[in-house]
């Protein structure tokens, strides 16, 4: 089996009684039918409920496994879309504070996008400072949580504002007649717990509607809204070189992770790490290394060319390395297996945010008025940790990737303007045109234990590759593919001739010696990235969206957050395949609806294929359907 799984580290894991996640994977076996298929409900205190067909139909109330597995459906998208729009408020206010001055901690690095930004919104910028315009830009975007006009107000177009900032008329369009525009991102949150609750909504279309609008809320109020304000704050990433895997930590300096998803913390820890090497020095480290884990890795990666240390299913295993002084963390995706694994080794496992505590962690609030002070106490303690560390039990695993990341859409098109400065996008869709380029598919999301160490992301993207698909992507797969090699130039030697002639030919125009045939677009919040990509192409080549030859993959998701990231480009018009299936099997509508009518609706459907092959042959076919760009 092809395996991204360093057996030395799950040896060590063993030898030192550290369990990981695959142990705890297998003790669970076997897994609840009921729960796997999403047939049982828990939503009122006569259950729990289970449906068993021919036998028990019906839950105590009445409701049926349609109206359960959408019920369910809608509960998780809610609880995914809650975590991209919490991210998105926490940047949103310390934007808020930069802009009022009460904290000097951070700059405003990207003026161009804030005035871009502050245009779309319909604001005024003339005559006024930098620090103005934020401070009505962040005014503009709070309404996305604090508007109280009421759900009905939507018909007269009071809805998200960031959709003025990134979604398009056609677009509009379909949602406005679906009915699904959102007025607060907030409102249709609860309202979806409110809906799903016993002896409300007996209807499973209409609280699938209701998934309609989540991803919208997930799209635009959260993850639109926090890549746009990071980018403002930190600078709008560029094409930048760096290094991926578990080997990017360093035996003799003070190795610190940053873990989690939000830039806030981990770019002052970077930042004081940087000035702090004398610290390191003096304890007789060679200085002090920042690599990233998860998303906050990829959003380090992306602006500062941060080594990336790995994906979602490797926390342990960097642990395991015992190289590891401190992991600092924020928030989603954390296991709460950590301090267990940390307390083997001498880590110093250090929480930041007051709702992700971890019993036996050092929790250290992390607020954006004192940042730098924060950021200093934390090197302070991994420097501690380090002198505990020195000569004990190091297992660092020796293969270190090169990749190319930072392929924000502003990089594409520097990128592209290469080859026509006017109309960047032209070259790309002219590719596409002649079928060189079959299309472009957004590879995205988590890895899942379920998949037990398999490499799905890695294969499918590879199949994808020679086929002539252009891929980008996010995420842990962002980790994933850069691990495999195929975020490095030498990968166009993979791709298929058409795609190959295309990187080359780009590549050749900005002093490369080709483009990697894999993007890396960022975190997970920065699938709105791959969002406005499409958004720009399907303006820029005149066709709708659903009508481009472009699809998404989440091919190991586990969170949540995946299926809220799901919806949102479902309602972008593209099709999105899955892996493992959704588990609407029990509920013949949630299938009928989401694999098939859905297409008449928003122009897309959900695909499933639990092989790297099956996926690959059903995403190829759905870009083959469409050629007439
Ligand atoms: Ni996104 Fe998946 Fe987590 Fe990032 Fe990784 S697990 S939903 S990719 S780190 S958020
Ligand atoms: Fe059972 Fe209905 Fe209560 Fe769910 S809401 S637990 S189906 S009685």
């Amino acid at each position: 089996m092809n395996s991204w799984v360093d057996p030395k580290i799950v040896s060590k894991a063993r030898r030192d009684k550290a369990k990981l996640v695959f142990d705890r994977f297998e003790e669970q076996q076997p897994q609840c039918v009921f729960g796997l298929g999403d047939v049982c409900c828990k939503n009122c205190f006569q259950g729990p409920c289970r449906i068993i067909p021919g036998k028990q139909e019906e839950g105590v109330c009445g409701a049926n496994a349609d109206l359960i597995v959408t019920r369910n459906l809608l509960r998780h998208v809610a609880a995914g879309t809650a975590c991209h729009t919490d991210h998105a408020k926490e940047v949103l206010l310390a934007l808020l504070k930069i802009s009022e001055g009460k904290t000097k901690s951070y700059p405003i690095k990207d003026k161009e996008k804030l005035f871009f930004v502050a245009r779309k919104l319909g604001l005024k910028t003339f005559g006024k400072s930098v620090k103005q315009v934020a401070k009505s830009v962040v005014l503009e975007a709070l309404e996305e949580f604090r508007r109280q006009e009421g759900l009905l107000k939507q018909r007269e177009g009071l809805t998200l504002n960031w959709f003025k900032v990134r979604a398009n008329k056609e677009r509009m369009k379909a949602w406005s007649k679906l009915d699904i525009l959102p007025v607060n991102a907030d409102a249709e949150i609860s309202h979806a717990l409110h809906q799903t609750t016993m002896g409300n909504d007996a209807d499973p279309v209409n609280v699938l509607l209701s998934v309609l609008k989540l991803g919208l809320v997930d799209g635009f109020a959260g993850m639109s809204l926090a890549t746009d304000v990071q980018d403002i704050i930190f600078g709008t990433p560029y094409l930048t070189k760096s290094t991926a895997n578990l080997g990017v930590l360093k035996k003799d300096w003070v190795n610190i992770i940053v873990h989690g998803h939000l830039p806030l913390l981990s770019e002052k820890v970077l930042e004081w790490s940087r000035k702090m090497g004398l610290h390191a020095k003096k304890v007789g480290a060679k200085g002090i290394n920042v690599v990233g884990m998860c998303c906050t890795g990829n959003e380090l990666l992306m602006r500062q060319g941060v080594p990336m240390a790995g994906h979602v299913m490797q926390q342990e295993m960097a642990l395991v390395t015992g190289a590891v002084d401190a992991t600092v963390v924020d928030l989603q995706c954390i296991y709460p297996s950590l301090q267990d694994i940390a307390s083997c080794y001498n880590t110093r496992l250090i929480t930041t945010i007051d709702f992700v505590k971890i019993p036996g962690a050092l929790h250290l609030p992390f607020e954006v008025e004192n940042a730098d002070r924060s950021a200093k106490k934390i090197i302070k303690e991994a420097v501690k940790a380090f002198q505990k560390r020195k000569g004990k039990n190091v297992l660092i695993p020796e293969k270190v990737s090169e990749l190319y990341g930072g392929f924000s859409v502003e990089a594409i098109k520097t990128l592209l303007s290469k080859l026509d400065k006017k109309n960047p996008f032209k070259p790309l869709i002219n590719e596409m045109k002649s079928g060189n380029v079959l299309g472009i598919v957004a590879v995205v999301g988590c890895r899942n234990a379920k998949l037990r160490g398999q490499a799905f992301q890695e294969e499918l993207t590879r199949i994808l590759i020679k086929n002539n698909v252009l891929v980008v992507g996010t995420g842990c797969w962002a980790h994933a593919a850069a691990q495999a090699d195929l975020m490095n130039p030498r990968a166009v030697k993979l791709a298929g001739d058409g795609l190959k002639h295309f990187l080359e030919k780009v590549g050749e125009a900005n002093g490369l010696e080709a483009l990697p045939p894999a993007w890396h677009m960022g975190s997970c919040v920065d699938c709105s990235r791959i969002g406005a990509l499409f958004t720009q192409l399907s303006e820029a080549s005149n066709t709708s969206l659903p009508d481009l030859p472009i699809a998404c993959s989440a091919p190991e998701y586990m969170a949540e957050k995946s299926l809220a990231i799901g919806v949102y480009f479902l309602d972008l018009g593209v099709t999105t395949h899955v892996n493992p299936a959704l588990s609407i099997k029990g509920s013949k509508i949630a299938t009928r609806v989401l694999t098939k009518d859905l297409e008449k609706l928003v122009g897309s459907r959900v695909i499933f294929g639990s092989t790297p092959e099956t996926a690959a042959k059903k995403i190829i076919g759905v870009l083959k359907s469409k050629r007439n760009l």
